[in-house]
């Protein structure tokens, strides 16, 4: 199991006829997983919250016995923006230490054939060289806003790598960068910049507003993927990919969160000034992924930045503009 991966484009695994758990289906990501994987009219399980606690070791246990999956993407994690990283630690790292390591070592346990675990490229050191290959893990200290979740991240992915080397199963690692989409968390006190623009934006240009206030000084820089694409290289990975190391899931460019801004803002129609609050963080100056790996894997992304945000936006009007 710790083989390299085969050449560009060659199948290793196939999800056909097989019971495929989406863990975290209500998130961003487990939503565009699901509907990425019924597109294919795979066989997608899932649990909601109320019936199964993640961080219940047993019940998870007990669960994944009865469901018997066979394949399993681990999307589930307490996740949330700068603020939300910072305010709450204790449920950054304990929530996502407990749900991966229950939800890997039952995998272990209940026979799952084949497990992706979804990290995040807040695992790289806060100085790491740009753009950041998976080689730079472990080699410098972390951002201090997301040091928990981080720190929660890479313990799934050397769980992950673990279980491959002692036991032989067949999980792998991804790192997807600044993600975005349907299913965002536009609630301002735990989400990231995107969602948190598009509604400021939004909301400064339907009360006649004329600032938009952006959060620290709008020099660092942020790579984001659409959502969708994110779930279409998690499909390729799992069938394609067997290996130890984790593997980027970039878009290949990074913008300033001030461009950012201004694209944001221009795509919403809010013609006001953009206004910097220095008193909030700036976390990370830049995290962009080298995503070669996953390139020479036969994979790229097929949603640009700006037809993303109109299709973020269009999403949010439908959906919680009235909320
Ligand atoms: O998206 P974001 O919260 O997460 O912030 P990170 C990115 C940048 O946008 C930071 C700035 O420099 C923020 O200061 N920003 C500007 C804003 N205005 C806003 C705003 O209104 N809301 C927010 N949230 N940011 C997270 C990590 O880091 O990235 C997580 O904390 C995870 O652990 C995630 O890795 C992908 O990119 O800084």
């Amino acid at each position: 199991m710790n083989g390299s991966t085969p050449p560009t484009g060659a199948a290793l695994y196939s999800l056909k006829a097989k019971r495929v758990w989406v863990a975290g289906h209500g998130g961003m990501v487990g939503s565009a997983l699901v509907r990425r994987l019924q597109s294919e009219n795979y066989e997608v399980l899932t649990v909601a919250r109320q019936t199964l606690d993640l961080r219940d070791q047993a019940g998870t246990l007990a669960w994944m016995r009865k469901e018997k999956p066979q394949a399993v993407f681990l999307a589930a994690a307490k996740v949330g923006g700068i603020a939300a990283n910072d305010t709450l630690p204790a449920e950054f790292l304990f929530d996502n230490l407990a749900l991966e390591t229950n939800i890997i070592d039952a995998a272990r346990q209940s026979g799952v054939e084949k497990l992706l675990f979804l990290g995040s490229s807040c695992i790289y050191p806060k100085h790491a060289a740009q753009p950041i290959s998976e080689d730079a893990l472990l080699t410098g200290a972390l951002e201090e806003t997301n040091q928990w979740y981080a720190v929660a991240k890479i313990a799934g992915l050397k769980l992950a790598q673990a279980y491959r080397r002692q036991f032989a199963c067949d999980f792998i690692s991804a790192m997807p960068t600044n993600l975005y989409g349907p299913n965002d968390n536009f609630d301002l006190a735990a989400s990231h910049v995107m969602p948190a623009l598009i509604r400021k934006a939004h909301e400064a240009k339907v009360q006649g507003r004329n600032e938009l206030i952006v959060w620290g000084t709008g020099t660092p820089k942020r790579e984001f993927l659409h959502v969708d694409d994110c779930a279409d290289a998690l499909v390729h990975l799992m069938t394609h990919y067997s290996a130890e190391q984790h593997v980027n899931i970039g878009a290949g460019e990074d913008i300033a969160i001030a461009t950012l801004a201004e694209l944001i803002a221009a795509i919403v129609g809010f013609t006001g000034r953009v206004v910097f609050d220095t008193t909030k963080p700036d976390g990370t100056p830049r995290k962009l992924l080298d995503s070669s790996k996953l390139r020479a894997l036969g994979w790229s992304p097929r949603i640009g930045l700006r037809d993303g945000i109109v299709s973020a936006y269009r999403w949010f009007l439908e959906n919680r503009a009235a909320e």
